[in-house]
């Protein structure tokens, strides 16, 4: 029988969307149980130490931390290629995913969406607004300052789409649930850039998964996205009970 590929982890989660758009430009069958990191059980524990998604399971084979899991997926399905041949190129992608990965990340996703989504929603506690102003108005602009001019006047980064260009597309698609949009007048090339990677059809078949799980709550959201076709295991490792994980550095 063939094995398919386990992906643990939710639909909003940039992280999350980095590898399903990876399996899904390789055609590759995989499963997906789309919980948040906080509502895992012992077994997600277990298999994620940090209680970070996603997580990646290919046989006996367990994987967390989305570049790693992306750097396997190319290596094991090297087509279509997701990382640029010319080995400095190759190395500029990786170091635009990380940008994206911990500097977008910081202001778009632990800071903006951490208060407006995950406090409110999954804690019940009010938004810091001092924390989201700061985000707003310091934080993400000077992350875009350093984003726009390393991109170029048009197209894809390095002329085909490459990780770098999934990446920070889809930190930007998790801060769109909060509103935020990169302002075009100001940082035209990265609105631009993100624009074009998310009007992608991979990009629009999951956002078609992530409003069934913005729109619907916790009870109703695996049944609707199993009409909607996602394709869900049949076990959760989600509890009802949230948990914080382990403190970040940052
Ligand atoms: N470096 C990790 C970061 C993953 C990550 O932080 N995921 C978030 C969800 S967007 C998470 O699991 N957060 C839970 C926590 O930090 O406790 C990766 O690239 O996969």
């Amino acid at each position: 029988m063939p094995q398919h590929l386990r992906v643990i982890g939710n639909y909003i989660s940039p992280y999350v969307r980095k590898v399903l758009v990876c399996l899904e430009l390789k055609e590759l069958d995989y499963e997906i149980d789309p919980i948040a990191p906080f509502v895992g059980n012992d077994e997600f524990s277990r298999l994620s130490p940090l209680r970070r998604i996603p997580v990646l399971i290919d046989d006996e084979l367990v994987l967390t931390d989305s570049s790693v899991i992306c750097q396997y997926l190319e290596e094991k399905h090297p087509t279509p290629a997701l990382y640029p041949r010319d080995l400095g190129d190759r190395a500029r992608a990786r170091w635009l995913e990380e940008y994206a990965d911990t500097r977008l990340a910081d202001g778009l996703i632990w800071r903006l969406f951490h208060q407006l989504a995950i406090k409110r929603h999954i804690f019940g506690e009010a938004p810091n607004e001092a924390a989201v102003q700061h985000a707003r108005e310091v934080e993400i602009p000077a992350a875009l300052d350093y984003l726009e001019e390393q991109l170029p006047d048009g197209g894809f980064i390095f002329g085909a789409l490459s990780i770098a260009d999934i990446s920070i597309a889809s930190f930007f698609r998790t801060a769109s649930f909060v509103r935020y949009a990169i302002d075009a007048t100001r940082w035209p090339r990265s609105a631009a850039l993100v624009a074009q990677v998310q009007a992608l059809p991979v990009f629009q078949k999951l956002a078609s998964f992530e409003d069934c799980m913005l729109r619907l709550p916790l009870a109703e959201q695996r049944g609707a996205l199993i009409t909607a076709g996602a394709p869900l295991t049949s076990d959760t490792l989600g509890t009802s009970a949230p948990r914080p994980g382990p403190p970040r550095a940052s």
